[in-house]
């Protein structure tokens, strides 16, 4: 392995954050903490970890209703991200957004979003001004498969490709849209030669092998950068909860969930540092306590922080106050 003993570390670390920090959602919504919907993203962390892992901190990402993993990958914080999803006033957006909407833009993440696509153009608008703005920035945009069958990721490959646009599209393929399985609706059943019809070039990975997506995004974000423009990379994974927490799965087998979660993104990474001898198991059961302990702290931070101020409803937007149309005439 190339990288080094600290790099190697800190990828293994995020991926147990990130599934700890999805197992403790799963549990703060069953206690009704956390309201609302949710979309976990465990069985997919090599994704996100892989994939920022080979970006710098200046560059941006795209995320989607599944965000939570980009978010932490991308440097988002335990802490405001828990507070964030309690709906309380010390998270991300100050508790307005959520589970599905949360945005770090100081660590480059743009934002996620609850219409699924739609930060598909949102990458690519970010991608045109770094190109105006001539600085080396990439941008990442994360969807889903089924996110590809929608009419914008087609108006927007084009656009990227005309434009040769530093934007890398990593479609995390984890073979459902809802309840809906892609080998049903999806003409294709490799996304990746969707990008053909865009003359974009496109890869896949094993999107349950950090490695194998760090080294396949690593690529892509090299032609950006040189100013080749857009590729697409879809990355083969698997979600190990359902859609969201009502969904009791009766569309795939125990058995599908079985053999995918044997190739448990954690557990085989983990295993590889062993047989490499890089770490022993002691130092990986050391770092998964950390790690528990750090989602431990969010949790107690989150749900002993404030809600945000009634007053302060109407901070932060954009639209006039109904006062306002009224009286400028809008509303009669
Ligand atoms: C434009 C739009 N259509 C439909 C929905 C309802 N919806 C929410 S998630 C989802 C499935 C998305 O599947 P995919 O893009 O594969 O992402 P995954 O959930 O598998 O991560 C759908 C249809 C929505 N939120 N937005």
């Amino acid at each position: 392995m190339k990288e080094s003993k600290e790099e190697l570390i800190g990828y293994l670390r995020k991926m147990m954050e990130i599934r700890l920090f999805e197992e403790k959602v799963m549990e703060l919504l069953a206690r009704n903490v956390i309201k609302g919907a949710s979309h976990l993203y465990a069985g997919e962390e090599a994704v996100a970890v892989g994939a920022c892992s080979a970006i710098k901190p200046d560059d941006y990402i795209t995320s989607t209703h599944r965000g939570h993993g980009h978010c932490l990958a991308k440097g988002g914080k335990l802490p405001e991200m828990m507070a964030e999803l309690c709906g309380k006033a010390t998270g991300y957006c100050k508790g307005r957004g959520g589970s599905m909407h949360i945005a770090d833009v100081t660590a480059g993440n743009l934002g996620a979003t609850g219409i699924v696509c739609s930060n598909v153009p949102v990458a690519v608008g970010a991608a045109l001004s770094v190109k105006m703005r001539k600085t080396s920035q990439v941008v990442l945009c994360f969807f889903g498969d089924g996110a590809s069958n929608n009419g914008v990721f087609h108006e927007s490959l084009n656009m990227a490709a005309v434009w040769k646009l530093p934007v890398v599209f990593v479609c995390e393929n984890n073979l459902y849209g809802m309840s809906v399985a892609a080998s049903r609706c999806s003409a294709v059943q490799d996304m990746a030669d969707k990008a053909k019809a865009y003359d974009i070039p496109s890869m896949i990975c094993d999107g349950m092998d950090v490695l194998a997506v760090r080294e396949t995004i690593k690529k892509a974000v090299e032609r950006a950068r040189k100013g080749d423009g857009p590729t697409l990379v879809e990355c083969k994974t698997y979600r190990y909860f359902g859609h969201s927490r009502s969904d009791p799965r009766a569309y795939r087998t125990k058995e599908e969930e079985k053999e995918w979660r044997n190739k448990c993104p954690i557990k085989q990474f983990s295993k590889k540092l062993v047989d490499n001898k890089i770490f022993t198991e002691q130092e990986i059961a050391q770092i998964e306590k950390q790690a528990e302990e750090d989602v431990e702290s969010a949790e107690k931070f989150a749900v002993e922080s404030p809600y945000p101020n009634v007053k302060e409803l109407r901070d932060d937007i954009y639209a006039p106050s109904p006062t306002e149309l009224v009286n400028g005439g809008a509303i009669r």
